[in-house]
């Protein structure tokens, strides 16, 4: 197998999908910059994509990586997440060699974006598959001549096999604020994160690389520039009312998010931020 980068039609979906010449595989809508799939060399699914997820870009793709910029969930007046979830990219950069495949999508201001969010601005995308790791880096370059304002999140939907029967290591000893309970701000005080029930919390200000154990293997976790991570999975209930996700849908994923989402990036005119989540299969 050599390295490649072959645009794909994905179940009607513009996409890209990168291969290295060690056997790992991606593909990323160009709806979305949002990458749907990753395989490690030696197979086995790393994302999760719902089946029923809505393919035809008139809704946000349920699973993958979604892009949350430049809102996060519901803080602020944008539809949920912000508008780049449901934008479409363009391709800026594409580059492979016998080790790794790379893409970088972009996304500018127009009138589209600028009539519900009033700034000028340039977002990135860049997608690397190296070996077992998969690393995403989110730029935002402010391109106006006033200061802007955003929250952020790579909203990744990793795949496990068995939610209950995974756990997520590196929390312990963080606070964060438990949506599912009024917003309150708790301190994780146990050495694993078990979800056994409506999980939906935002983690500060977090400086350890995770661990998500299962049974016979594991996922390293890792964010440079974003400040907080976000574990989310919706359960039984909270399930029933997203229909995009079938009835055990939550049993197969869980949401480990690199963000920003506790305190707004600010970006004086002219300036750049980047935020990075790197995922190592092991
Ligand atoms: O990141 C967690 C969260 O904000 C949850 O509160 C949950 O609603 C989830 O995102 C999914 O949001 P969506 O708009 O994609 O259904």
């Amino acid at each position: 197998m050599t390295s490649a980068i072959e645009r794909i039609d994905f179940h009607g979906l513009p996409a890209l999908r990168l291969q290295t010449a060690t056997g790992a595989q991606a593909v990323v809508s160009l709806f979305g910059a949002q990458v749907l799939s990753w395989t490690p060399p030696g197979g086995g699914e790393r994302l999760y994509l719902s089946p029923t997820a809505v393919l035809d870009a008139s809704a946000p793709i349920r699973g993958g990586v979604p892009v949350c910029f430049p809102q996060f969930a519901d803080q602020g007046s944008l539809p949920k997440h912000g508008f780049a979830r449901t934008a479409t990219w363009t391709v800026e950069t594409e580059r492979s060699s016998k080790e790794y495949a790379l893409v970088t999508l972009g996304l500018a201001d127009s009138d589209a974006t600028r009539t519900r969010w009033p700034h000028a601005f340039h977002a990135e995308l860049s997608i690397l598959i190296e070996d077992s790791r998969l690393e995403l880096e989110l730029e935002v370059e402010n391109t106006g001549s006033a200061a802007l304002e955003f929250t952020a999140a790579l909203h990744s939907y990793l795949a496990v096999r068995e939610v209950e029967e995974s756990r997520l290591e590196g929390l312990h000893g963080y606070h964060y604020s438990d949506k599912t309970d009024a917003d309150r701000v708790k301190r994780d005080s146990g050495d694993v994160l078990l979800v056994e029930a409506e999980t939906d919390r935002i983690y500060r200000d977090v400086k350890r690389p995770l661990l998500l154990r299962e049974y016979d293997r594991s996922l390293g976790i890792n964010a440079d520039g974003f400040t907080d991570v976000v574990v989310w999975n919706p359960w039984l209930e909270r399930s029933a009312a997203l229909p995009d996700l079938p009835a055990d849908g939550f049993r197969h994923m869980l949401c480990v998010e690199a963000a920003a989402a506790h305190a707004p990036v600010r970006l004086a005119a002219g300036e750049t931020w980047w935020g990075r989540q790197t995922l190592v299969a092991l």
